[in-house]
């Protein structure tokens, strides 16, 4: 029966012997066995009673049985929901609560924490850890190694994402089969992906880049993909002579370039460097054409879009910009006041239209209709242009942002756990430049009058309730915030303040 993601990207791989994942240990699994384990992963979740649209959030280290419960859920009708590993409990409960995920799959390490959540929330909770371990293996292993594909839509569901929201609340993007599918066969296109490929992939799979980006080209091709459990330079040193291509956010390359081993010799026989997720500045751009040759190809996207522009593979990559509108895919420039349309070099808000443009947020019809248009175009929140030759330019962000090494971090999400803590006024969290991470998160903090204010209790009280990478890596006591007239907080003074 017709289930176009399984069809399009899983099922014409059905019986072929070919190398999807080769693992760093020297393990190679075919497209077949892969196939074989995602199907094993649908009947499990028919004997736990699922039905097609429930929804299935996994918490797991990255692995090749991790990647399988994605195929699993796409050949069942299921909505794959995957989240970042470094998720607290606090930040978990409000997703799973929130999508009412039918199913909860985590690592041993989140089990005993997540245990009173599901409880609470009547899902089923079972394990699956780096190594393939896990109480959902053993039942795995036992079941039939096809799986008679669930018949779905083009418009039906296949994922949630969940993408944090500036006013501190995270939302679920509602991604459809058709946005995804659209999305992996332009990038094949456009990038010229072919089963010969081999793409180095040392990106979390829990977020549009590495999953939906990478795995699904991938997929879409019929490649093979270097499947690192994380990015380590002297993995990825090690593994890119057998690589054609490479993805990642800016801070991979600016490690590389860090390394004197990564040269032109070492990437001679590569043909394609992506970057994204965040903004790879002018400068790695230029470094790393001088050190290897190779042009980085530059692309924008979203998590409520996947990708929208991108640097064209034969032409003129050109660096500070993200390229065209990918084919299909509609851009202009608005006035953020009024929603007019701007002209060419003119600054405004970047608005997006096109088949990979999500179906809405889960149960938010006002944030949805607030920032999807009635007549398809999304408004994607960052500012930029258009120049005269067509090439894209982010100049800035019209939501409060900070990405920090390709994550996303919404500073109302900090400041609400701040201004909570004793002695507090209220706070201010701004993203300063990081060598590393682009940008990283300092908190500016106001105490009450007469009160003191105690850095460690807040410290401690964000670590609690927010994932490591939010943290602030700063927190500075000072006596007022900068203001403007209308008494809005300048957060433009403070960046420069603590720049
Ligand atoms: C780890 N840490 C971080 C980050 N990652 N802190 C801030 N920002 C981060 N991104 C913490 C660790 O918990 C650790 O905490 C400390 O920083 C140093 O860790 P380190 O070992 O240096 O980090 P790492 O494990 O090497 O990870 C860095 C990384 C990783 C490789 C850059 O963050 C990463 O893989 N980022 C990719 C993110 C991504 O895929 N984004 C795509 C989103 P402690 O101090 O306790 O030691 S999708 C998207 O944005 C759209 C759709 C798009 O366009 O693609
Ligand atoms: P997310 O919603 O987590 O997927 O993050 C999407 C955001 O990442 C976009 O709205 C941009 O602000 C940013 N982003 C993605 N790619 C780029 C890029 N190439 N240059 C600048 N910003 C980017």
């Amino acid at each position: 029966m017709a289930n176009p993601l399984y069809d399009e990207l899983f099922g014409h791989h059905a019986n072929s012997d070919r190398v999807f994942l080769l693992l760093t240990d020297g393990t190679e699994i075919t497209y077949d066995a892969f196939l074989q384990m995602g199907a094993q992963f649908a009947n499990l979740t028919r004997q736990f009673g699922l039905n097609p649209g429930d929804r299935v959030a996994v918490q797991v280290e990255k692995s090749p049985q991790a990647l399988a419960l994605y195929a699993g859920c796409a050949q069942a009708g299921l909505v794959f929901l995957p989240l970042n590993t470094a998720y607290t409990a606090d930040e978990l409960d409000y997703f799973i609560e929130n999508s009412g995920a039918a199913l909860v799959i985590c690592g041993d390490w989140a089990q005993s924490r997540l245990d009173p959540i599901v409880q609470r929330l009547g899902a089923r909770l079972e394990t699956l850890n780096a190594n393939g371990s896990g109480t959902i293996t053993a039942q795995w292993q036992a079941c039939d190694t096809t799986f008679d594909t669930v018949a779905r839509s083009a418009d039906d569901l296949a994922a949630l994402l969940y993408t944090s929201g500036t006013t501190g609340r995270s939302k679920g993007a509602m991604l459809s089969q058709s946005n995804l599918i659209s999305n992996a066969k332009t990038l094949v296109q456009e990038w010229h992906f072919g089963s010969n490929d081999v793409l180095l992939h040392a990106l979390p799979i829990f977020h549009t880049h590495g999953l939906f980006v990478a795995t699904n080209v991938t997929l879409c091709a019929g490649s093979s993909m270097i499947f690192m459990p994380k990015f380590d330079c002297d993995q990825v040193i090690a593994h890119l002579p057998k690589a054609t291509t490479m993805m990642g956010v800016p801070t991979f390359y600016t490690r590389l370039l860090d390394d004197s081993r990564f040269d032109a010799d070492l990437t001679r026989h590569m043909r394609l460097f992506v970057s994204g997720s965040a903004p790879l500045l002018a400068d790695t751009h230029v470094q790393f054409e001088q050190r290897t040759g190779h042009k980085i190809l530059e692309r924008y996207g979203m998590t409520e879009t996947n990708m929208n522009t991108s640097n064209p593979y034969h032409g003129d990559r050109r660096a500070g910009t993200v390229g065209f509108p990918l084919p299909g895919v509609e851009l202009k420039i608005t006035d953020p006041q009024s929603g007019t349309e701007l002209g060419r070099d003119q600054v405004g808000q970047i608005e997006v239209k096109g088949p990979n443009v999500f179906q809405g947020y889960w149960n938010m019809p006002e944030k949805t209709a607030a920032e999807l248009r009635a007549d398809g175009f999304f408004i994607t929140g960052d500012l930029g242009k258009v120049d005269a030759d067509g090439y894209v330019h982010i100049v800035g962000r019209n939501k409060d942002l900070i990405i920090s090494g390709g994550y996303n971090i919404y500073p109302k999400e900090i400041e609400l756990i701040i201004d909570e803590q004793p002695g507090v006024a209220e706070s201010a969290v701004i993203g300063v430049p990081h060598p590393d991470f682009g940008e990283t998160v300092v908190a500016v903090v106001v105490a009450q009058s007469g009160a003191t204010v105690d850095v460690d209790h807040i410290s401690a009280a964000v670590a609690t309730s927010l994932a490591r990478f939010k943290h602030p890596r700063l927190i500075d006591v000072v006596d007022e915030l900068p203001r403007n007239t209308m008494g809005k907080v300048q957060k433009n003074i403070l960046r420069d303040i603590y720049k």
